[in-house]
């Protein structure tokens, strides 16, 4: 299977005609900002974690593009559902580092009012949100409603029953629903070739009787270009369509992990050279678009939401631990109150 690339790795545009090539300069140097804004917050993001500040962070740096790009094409009311490993979606759909943050300090579950933002928390236990993006499509198709909804997914979600099952019933129930993976090539410390036997990940889409697209997930015009696509397909009522967006993780699993013991050198450099913010500064040069107020527009954003996400973390009170408890069922249960007062107890006697 071919792979959709509009911008090659040195910013030149391809041969390639089949996708839309006329967005407006506006989005153009606007997918830019994002682009960048996204990596400088993500960095901020892992020196709180360095600091204390956070207990965990998983990265998206390498992974901009893929992100940017898919979610910059959707409406405000399309919902996404995110693995956790999404900053760069979070952050064009509007979310503060904020809400952002709250789930790697430990205190809210998912990220703080994504929900009040079309997004579904973030989901830890891998590929149970895909059948969640199906629900949500289906139910969003009986309602009459035009919306479609993403369940973004890593290369390992791929391996899980729950997106088998999600794929084939959105595919039966035409569901509008897009399937984004981002093949980042590992899974923790599981490369990609030990994921699969099948040569392409989008390529499994013709066993679900759905359309599967690759995509240079570090090129943002082609992630742009081919979700729009599928998503207008899912609100045409043609179904749901499978995307691979090949991409690389640039920096650790999260934080608790160190890819030195497992992560080629020599691999890490090639994709440094395919970096997905260097390869779309060059393609806006080259069409007039990187101009000095655009550097300075950016540079005073990235500047801003750091320090919001730093004022928000540090020094923030400690979670309310149980509060753990309190939203895993509408109603508490009477195990889990048992539970909920055995360890505030314990907690009291230690302080
Ligand atoms: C059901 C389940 N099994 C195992 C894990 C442990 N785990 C956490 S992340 C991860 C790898 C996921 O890889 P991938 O889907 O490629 O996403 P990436 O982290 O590369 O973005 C695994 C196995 C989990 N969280 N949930
Ligand atoms: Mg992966």
């Amino acid at each position: 299977m071919d792979t959709v690339q509009l911008v090659s790795p040195d910013g030149t545009a391809t041969a390639d005609h089949r996708y839309r090539r006329d967005l407006p300069p506006e989005t153009l140097t606007w997918l830019y900002e994002n682009l960048v804004v996204a990596r400088a917050l993500d960095s901020e993001f892992v020196n709180l974690q360095r600091q204390g500040e956070l207990a965990l962070y998983a990265s998206c740096r390498g992974q901009e593009a893929a992100q940017v790009g898919a979610a910059a094409c959707l409406r405000k009311t399309d919902w996404l559902f995110p693995q956790y490993r999404e900053l760069g979606a979070f952050l064009v759909r509007g979310i503060a580092p904020a809400q952002m943050a709250a789930v790697w300090r430990g205190a809210w579950h998912g990220g703080l009012d994504f929900t009040q933002k079309c997004c579904a928390p973030i989901s830890i236990p891998i590929a149970t949100h895909a059948l969640h993006a199906v629900g949500a499509a289906m139910a969003a198709q009986r309602l009459g409603e035009d919306s479609v909804t993403v369940a973004f997914l890593g290369d390992g979600a791929t391996s899980e029953g729950d997106t088998h099952e999600a794929m084939n019933f959105a595919a039966v129930e035409k569901a509008p629903c897009v399937f984004y993976v981002q093949n980042n090539q590992w899974a923790i410390s599981v490369p990609v070739s030990r994921q699969h036997a099948a040569p392409s990940i989008a390529g499994r889409a013709a066993g679900y009787g759905m359309p599967g697209v690759r995509v240079d997930g570090n090129d943002v015009l082609a992630c742009y270009a081919v979700m729009a696509e599928a998503a207008e397909r899912a609100r045409a009522g043609e179904g749901p369509t499978l995307i691979e967006a090949v991409t690389y993780r640039m920096g650790p699993h999260t934080t608790s992990d160190d890819p030195t013991r497992y992560q080629p050198a020599h691999e890490l450099e090639q994709w440094a050279a395919r970096d997905p913010i260097a390869r779309y500064r060059i393609h806006l040069e080259s069409n007039a678009l990187l101009t000095e107020r655009l550097e300075q527009r950016v540079a005073t954003r990235s500047a801003r939401l750091c320090t919001e996400l730093r004022e928000a973390v540090v020094d923030a009170p400690d979670p309310d631990v149980g509060e753990l408890f309190d939203t895993v069922f509408a109603e508490i249960t009477p195990v889990l109150s048992a539970q909920r007062e055995q360890l505030l107890a314990e907690i009291a006697k230690e302080t």
